[in-house]
């Protein structure tokens, strides 16, 4: 095998974001984009000769490409081994299933998850360490730093590998084997959760499923998963064949992307549950027979009932949310007497919680559920948890639901997105929000009495580094609390997103319309951001 030397010069915007480095599959095409930052994270991990790497993506357009140029530039590392799903594909969960039941050093995961993908859309690149979570922002930080001086990068010159089939081949010294992407992650599942009970009601009759996969990489695992091994009826799985570019939507599972979904569960057809997952499958939306469960809720109702799971007998040590997800789980937490961790967005932040055995089990508002069988967020493992939940309690998803917020009460949440606002302005609205912290505390809007305002820092308990401004919060009095944040995710100017949240504990009002009952606090909200003052917009692009 030749190894080729050849001459770099550094991108200056190569710094991953709330998840990987995310850039528009142009960027990515300009030479030398992708070699770069792959270079840079050996760089940064020092050594990994003879170290073993997972490799797999979620199957958007450039997948194949890419992962051909990574392929060649760890054998030029000396890597020892690669582990690749067949056809390139591996789900995010699946790919921190990979990596820590082959005991991997880490691995690259290709998603630009829920954006779309295509030649003018989106992809993304991401490497997960040795507990197969995200690798955290020290080294993130670290592979940032490197992008900037690189000047050089190392790369087999050898022939593209076939990555359709199952096997062991060599490329140079390094050993690749192509895996079935399901099977490791199929066992762990059939690990956690009643596959018999599950079973014997989908055969029965007595719950009916419809899993939207939207074209995207959960396609094969819900099909092998809920219909070949648990009997769901075919069909059950809809949108099963992952596309390029999703066909063309945006997989993304909500009620605004997911309408097929939101339709037919809205509709006198509608079956017991009703999920869907996205782009690199660790989302997850639930939904019932004419009803949705806020991802919040979802958290805080599993982390009630997940005892009566299998692979949970034993409960939770802990719980864990990202802090713009609503205070429902903190509820449940303080009723059982275990301890409630508030983190800033992005999974990365679960890892050390988890490796620690702090928490069983983490959430956030943004679709994202999961728990210490992988370190990342798992959209099919959340809709098990669902179909095992209402197979015990024998009750519908909105029953479970109205249930726990009769006993716990109701946290009204929903998150409004401005999307595609000019980068200045959007600073301008978070630079606005932040001039007016120290003079909030005890201010008074109609009846909420502002009782914190601060710009969100986290110290990991576990070791010790800290984040800073990860969020303006504005709590109240009546524990209702606004988050002002810009995403790290977009490709494309910048994203304002404002989560509000507000606590009902009479359960007469708790069959109220979400978006009324937040009307006040949306109302005060712009008054405090001046968003649509100032972005010119008349009302939020995406509400969930
Ligand atoms: C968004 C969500 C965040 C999530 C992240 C990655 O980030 O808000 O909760 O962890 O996407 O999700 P941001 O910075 O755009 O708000 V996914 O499914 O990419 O992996
Ligand atoms: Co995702």
């Amino acid at each position: 095998m030749k190894t080729e030397f050849r001459t770099t010069s550094p991108f200056p915007d190569q710094k991953p974001g709330t998840s990987g480095l995310r850039k528009k599959v142009k960027v990515f095409r300009q030479p030398n984009y992708l070699e770069n930052f792959v270079q840079s994270v050996f760089d940064a991990l020092g050594d990994a000769a003879g170290k073993t790497l997972v490799l797999g993506g979620d199957g958007r357009y450039f997948n194949r490409e890419a992962l051909q140029i990574i392929v060649k530039i760890a054998a030029a590392n000396g890597v020892g081994r690669l582990l690749i799903g067949q056809g390139g594909l591996l789900s995010t969960p699946a790919a921190s299933c990979v990596i820590r039941k082959h005991k991997a050093h880490g691995g690259f995961i290709l998603s630009a998850s829920h954006n779309p993908g295509g030649p003018d859309e989106d992809f993304g690149i991401k490497y997960n360490v040795t507990n197969g979570g995200p690798a955290p922002e020290a080294f993130t930080n670290a592979v940032y730093a490197r992008s900037r001086e690189i000047t050089e990068y190392r790369i087999a010159n050898v022939p593209d590998i076939d990555l359709d089939r199952l096997g062991e081949i060599k490329v140079g010294e390094m050993a690749v084997s192509i895996i079935d992407p399901v099977s490791d992650y199929a066992a762990l599942m059939e690990h956690l959760f009643d596959f018999k009970l599950i079973s014997s009601s989908l055969k029965s009759g007595s719950i009916t499923l419809c899993f939207d996969s939207m074209h995207a990489i959960t396609g094969p695992y819900a099909r092998r998963i809920l219909e070949d091994e648990l009997g769901a009826a075919a069909g059950s799985v809809i949108n099963a064949e992952p596309l390029e570019d999703f066909g063309g939507g945006h997989p993304d599972p909500n009620l605004v992307h997911a309408h097929e979904l939101a339709e037919l569960m809205y509709s006198a057809k509608s079956p017991s549950l009703g999920a869907a997952s996205d782009g690199d499958g660790d989302r997850n939306m639930i939904m019932g027979d004419h009803f949705f469960v806020t991802p919040s809720d979802s958290l805080a109702v599993l982390a009630a009932n997940i005892h009566l799971l299998p692979g949970y007998h034993d409960g939770l040590r802990g719980v864990a949310r990202s802090m713009p997800t609503s205070q429902a789980v903190d509820r449940v937490a303080r009723a059982m007497g275990i301890e409630c961790y508030e983190t800033p967005t992005g999974w990365k932040f679960f890892g050390n919680l988890l490796d620690d055995r702090k928490i069983t089990l983490c959430g956030e508002e943004s679709f994202g559920t999961g728990s210490d069988h992988v370190r990342e967020k798992d959209g099919l493992w959340a809709v098990l948890c669902w179909l095992n939940l209402i197979a015990v309690r024998k009750q519908s998803v909105a029953d479970i639901v109205r249930e726990h917020w009769r006993r716990f009460g109701r946290d009204f949440y929903s998150r409004h997105d401005y999307e595609g606002v000019e980068t200045s302005v959007a600073e301008g609205i978070m630079a606005h929000l932040r001039e007016q912290l120290p003079g909030l505390p005890g201010k008074q809007f109609g009846e909420y009495t502002v009782s914190y305002a601060d710009d969100f820092r986290y110290e990991d308990p576990v070791d010790g580094s800290i984040s800073e401004k990860q969020g303006v919060r504005i709590g109240f009095e009546n524990g209702s609390r606004m988050v002002f944040r810009l995403s790290g995710t977009g490709t494309e100017g910048a994203t304002l997103r404002i989560y509000l949240e507000r606590y009902e504990r009479d359960p007469a009002l708790h069959g109220q319309d979400t978006q009324e009952t937040l009307s006040e606090l949306i109302a005060l909200a712009e008054t405090l951001s001046e968003a649509k003052r100032r972005s010119g917009m008349a009302k939020p692009t995406v509400i969930t």
